[in-house]
């Protein structure tokens, strides 16, 4: 079989489930009360997709990270998940700067990476079917920036809670990986 080993950075504004995401996906639990991020944080998990294994190397970096720490992990990442919170509207105004951080960085070593916007937290939708208008925006928040950055930027739905569209957001990232590397 096949080997590939992929490192991605987990960005975003604070609470909208970064740690929960990554749990998710490398332990499939979702934890209670997790503790606010202060240090950049690695969480491992492998994954088959058609005969090849995945090696999943996943840094959740801190909201208030310094930018400038954040640059080496940014280098060398193969693409990057930008987690939305779609019980906080305001998260589709002030995320850009992760857009921009992100592309600037790729930009800046001549190379193309993708990322996948993740609207997360959407089992709350039933609490209120307004949310559904944040999913909306963040969809288009999401096609926007691909064009705006010239990047592959990928949406997908997620839940850290239900698990609900969590394997989408690695599996949709690793297949625009593979195509990157074919062009
Ligand atoms: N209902 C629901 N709550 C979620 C989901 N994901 C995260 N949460 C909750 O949102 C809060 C913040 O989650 P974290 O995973 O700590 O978010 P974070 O982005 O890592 O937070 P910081 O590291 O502090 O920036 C916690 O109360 C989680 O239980 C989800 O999919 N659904
Ligand atoms: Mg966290």
């Amino acid at each position: 079989m096949q080997k590939l080993r992929l490192k991605v950075v987990i960005v975003g504004e604070r609470g909208v489930g970064k740690t929960s995401i990554a749990m998710r996906f490398s332990k499939d639990e979702f934890p209670d009360n997790p503790e606010p991020t202060r240090k950049p944080k690695l969480y491992l998990a492998q994954r088959v997709y058609d005969e090849t294994l995945v090696e999943w190397v996943v840094w959740e970096l801190p909201t208030d990270m310094d930018p400038g720490m954040r640059l080496p992990y940014y280098t060398g990442a193969d693409g990057a998940v930008l987690v939305l919170d779609v019980t906080k509207p305001e998260t589709l105004y002030t995320s850009l700067r992760w857009v921009h951080e992100f592309c600037e960085a790729c930009r800046s070593q001549g190379i193309v990476r993708p990322m996948v916007v993740v609207a997360n937290k959407v089992d709350r939708i039933l609490e209120d079917p307004r949310m559904m208008h944040v999913v909306s925006g963040a969809k288009r928040f999401a096609n926007g920036c691909a064009v705006k950055y010239a990047m592959p930027i990928i949406f997908v739905e997620a839940s850290a809670k239900t698990a609900q569209g969590v394997d989408e957001i690695f599996e949709r990232l690793m297949r625009a990986c593979l195509k990157l590397r074919k062009s």
